[in-house]
């Protein structure tokens, strides 16, 4: 089992279908030990549940816009965990109305809202790792979308901020090396997800990769489970600053 021994939080599980979900379950049928939080009561029960399923006691609030709460979750992670070698990003966010109305009439509000809870949270949440992973290095693994760097319909303010993650995971990257902490992002394929059904014509995306993908087919979340597992592996102890797509080869396509 190539993750016994290494123990993990993991950000962003809201239900089965997350991604985070099944990053959880590679991770755990590799032998980690994850910790989750969730965010709101809303998903308090159905997070304790999931991580209840993977062997897990340790689920925490963390709601990535409340400052103390970041402070709060690591204060108590460090309580249950003495150290962190990995921490899964999986967390994104856009107002329903920014995905409906055209780029160019986004709000103040809305293009800040989808920065902080989609880029930001990604340093915040590095910066509150650092005093647990820098003794025995670690891997922070986060999640973005072919978006970044192309324009797909209707993702609008999601773009932007998915275009400040990716190049936030160089910067950390950069800066969290000589502490042997490694900084990488899953650019992955759509996936039937509550996030991604909040994006207008979602399910066209879905019906158009099989198409044009050269594997003919859209990716499984358990094949993003695998890459982001592998991520936080020593498998992968070279590699850092990399967005590594796992999307059936479709970013590579021009028409
Ligand atoms: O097709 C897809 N599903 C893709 C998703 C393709 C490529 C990338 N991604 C990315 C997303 O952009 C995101 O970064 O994967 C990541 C996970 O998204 P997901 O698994 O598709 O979506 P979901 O299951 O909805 O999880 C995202 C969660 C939130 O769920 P809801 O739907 O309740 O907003 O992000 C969390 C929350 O659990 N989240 C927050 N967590 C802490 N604080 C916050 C917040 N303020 N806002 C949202």
């Amino acid at each position: 089992m190539i993750m016994q021994g290494k123990q993990g939080l993991i950000v962003g599980v809201a239900n089965k279908a997350s991604i985070a979900h099944a990053i959880a379950k590679s991770l755990h049928r590799e032998g980690a030990r994850l910790a989750f939080t969730y965010q709101g009561d809303r998903l308090k029960d159905n997070v304790k549940e999931l991580a209840g399923e993977l062997g897990s006691k340790q689920v925490y609030p963390c709601d990535v816009t409340k400052p103390e709460q970041i402070v709060r979750l690591f204060e108590w992670m460090r309580d249950d965990m003495p150290y962190l070698d990995f921490l899964v990003h999986s967390i994104a966010f856009a107002d329903k109305e920014e995905l409906k109305r055209s780029f160019h009439l986004a709000s103040r509000d809305g293009f800040l809202k989808a920065q902080e809870i989609s880029a930001y949270s990604l340093v915040a949440l590095a910066q509150a790792s650092l005093p647990m992973m820098r003794r025995r290095g670690g891997s922070i693994v986060a999640l973005t979308y072919l978006g970044s760097g192309k324009v797909v319909p209707n993702y609008h303010v999601m773009g932007s901020a998915k275009a400040a993650l990716e190049s936030s995971v160089r910067y950390l990257a950069a800066d969290l090396g000589h502490f042997d902490i490694r900084v990488n992002a899953i650019s992955a394929g759509p996936i039937s997800t509550l996030a991604a059904r909040a994006v207008p014509g979602f399910t066209k995306i879905l019906d158009i990769i099989p198409e044009r993908a050269p594997l003919k087919r859209n990716v499984e979340p358990e094949e993003i489970g695998d890459a982001a597992m592998f991520l936080c592996s020593r498998w992968s102890k070279g590699i850092t600053g990399e967005i590594l797509h796992v999307d059936c080869g479709y970013h590579v396509t021009g028409m």
